[in-house]
C-alpha cells in the first residue's frame, strides 16, 4: 500500500473516496477486471479516473526519431530492426540543435513532452550518449517534459541520464511473459525489467506499456496488465500502442485488433493503475473518432502528436484539433499534471 497522491483542487471527492494504490494484484483479479462486460468496465475506469484527473484535459506529446533503423534487435512489430526489409531509411543520430529546434516547435504547437527515440538495442558510453546527453538538457531547458527511449541502459547510464534533467524513460513490456518470445528472440523479458529497475533507482520516472493487436490472446494482454500493474511504484505513463502493421515485419499481415478491445485494456489498465498517465500511444489513425472517444472514456489521458510517431504516420494536426473540440478536451498545458 502506498501513501495517496495529494488531492486536486477541483477534485469533488475527498481522500477516502479515492481506492488506494495497489501493486499486489494477482492475476485473476486482473483477469476478472478485464472480463466484465465493456459498458460496465468503461463506466468503472470512468468513475476513477475522475477522483485522480481533471477528465477533459489531455497531454499532448511529440516524438522525433533521434537515430533511426537498422537496429540489431528482432522486435517482430518493428519497422526500424534490421532483420526485415521494410525500407525505413537509416539515419544516424541527429545533431543537438536539429532536435533543440524540433522540441522548440512542439512546444509552440502545445505539446507539454518530448520524447526522443533511437533504434539502439542498447545504449554504449561514448560520444553518441554524451550527444543524447546534451539533447536531454536542451530539451529540459525548453520547461518540457523529457521523455528517453534508447533501448537498454546501466544504472550508470540512468544516473547520468538524471543529471541531465532527464523526466521519463520509456521502456516497454509490449506483452506477456509467455508471448514475449514469440515476437522478441534477441532479448528477454528479464532484461527488460533490468532496465526498468535501472531507471527507477536513478530517481527517473517510467513509461512502460506494451502493444495490442500482435496476434495475442485476452490472456496475454491481461499478462501485460499484471506484469505492469504489479510493479512497485506503478509506471507514472502507461502508452498502450495498437499495432501499426508495416509491411516487411513478420506482423505485417496480421488480423487487426478490435478497437473495442484496446478500449477494453486501456480502461483495465485505468483501473489497476489510477494515477498513471494511460496513453493512447501507436494505432490511432486506424480508430474512427467515436473509437477514439471511447478510449478516452475509458481512461486514456494523453496522446502522440503530429504527422508522424517515430517512422510511421500519424493522424493530421488538423483532425486531432477538430476530435479535441468536438469532444471538449483540452491540451494539459507545460508543467500542469492532470490531477
Ligand atoms: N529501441 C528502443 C526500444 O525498443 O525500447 C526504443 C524505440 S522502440 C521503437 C519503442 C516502442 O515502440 C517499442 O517498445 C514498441 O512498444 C513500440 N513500437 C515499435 N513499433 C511499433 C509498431 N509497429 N506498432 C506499435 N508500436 C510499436
Ligand atoms: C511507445 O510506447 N510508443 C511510441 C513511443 N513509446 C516511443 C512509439 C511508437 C512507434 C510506432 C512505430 C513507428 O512509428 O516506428
Ligand atoms: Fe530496435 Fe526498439 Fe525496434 Fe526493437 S522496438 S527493433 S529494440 S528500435
Amino acid at each position: 500500500m502506498k501513501a495517496l497522491p495529494a488531492m486536486s483542487e477541483n477534485s469533488l471527492d475527498g481522500v477516502a473516496a479515492r481506492a488506494p494504490l495497489r501493486c499486489d494484484w494477482t492475476r485473476a483479479e486482473v483477469r476478472a477486471i478485464y472480463h466484465q462486460p465493456l459498458l460496465e468496465l468503461v463506466f468503472n475506469a470512468q468513475q476513477l479516473h475522475r477522483k485522480y484527473h481533471d477528465p477533459t484535459q489531455v497531454q499532448l506529446c511529440q516524438l522525433l526519431s533521434i537515430k533511426t533503423g537498422g537496429c540489431p534487435e528482432d522486435c517482430a512489430y518493428c519497422p526500424q530492426s534490421a532483420h526485415y526489409p521494410t525500407g525505413v531509411e537509416h539515419q544516424g543520430l541527429l545533431a543537438v540543435d536539429e532536435v533543440y529546434r524540433a522540441a522548440r516547435q512542439a512546444r509552440q504547437d502545445g505539446a507539454s513532452r518530448f520524447c526522443m527515440g533511437a533504434a539502439w538495442r542498447e545504449v554504449r558510453d561514448g560520444k553518441e550518449f554524451d550527444t543524447v546527453l546534451e539533447m536531454v538538457e536542451k530539451v529540459a531547458s525548453l520547461g518540457l517534459e523529457v521523455c528517453c527511449t534508447l533501448g537498454m541502459l546501466s544504472e550508470d547510464q540512468a544516473i547520468r541520464l538524471a543529471r541531465a534533467g532527464l523526466t521519463a524513460y520509456n521502456h516497454n513490456l509490449d506483452t506477456s511473459p509467455e508471448f514475449y518470445s514469440e515476437i522478441i528472440t534477441t532479448r528477454l523479458y528479464d532484461d527488460r525489467l533490468r532496465t526498468i529497475a535501472a531507471v527507477r533507482k536513478a530517481g527517473i520516472t517510467v513509461c512502460c506499456g506494451g502493444i495490442i493487436g500482435m496476434g495475442e490472446s485476452d490472456e496475454d494482454r491481461i499478462g501485460l496488465l499484471h506484469q505492469l500493474a504489479t510493479l512497485d511504484p506503478h509506471p507514472e505513463s502507461v502508452p498502450i500502442n495498437m499495432l501499426v502493421r508495416v509491411a516487411g515485419t513478420p506482423l505485417g499481415d496480421v488480423e487487426p485488433a478490435d478497437p473495442l478491445t484496446l478500449a477494453r485494456t486501456i480502461a483495465t489498465a485505468r483501473l489497476l493503475m489510477p494515477v498513471s498517465m494511460v496513453r493512447l500511444s501507436a494505432g490511432r489513425r486506424s480508430l474512427t473518432r467515436e473509437a477514439a472517444a471511447l478510449c478516452f472514456l475509458a481512461g486514456a489521458n494523453s496522446i502522440f502528436v503530429g504527422e508522424k510517431l517515430l517512422t510511421t504516420p500519424n493522424p493530421e494536426r488538423d483532425a486531432d484539433d477538430r476530435l479535441f473540440r468536438d469532444l471538449g478536451l483540452r491540451a494539459i498545458e507545460n508543467g500542469q499534471t492532470s490531477s
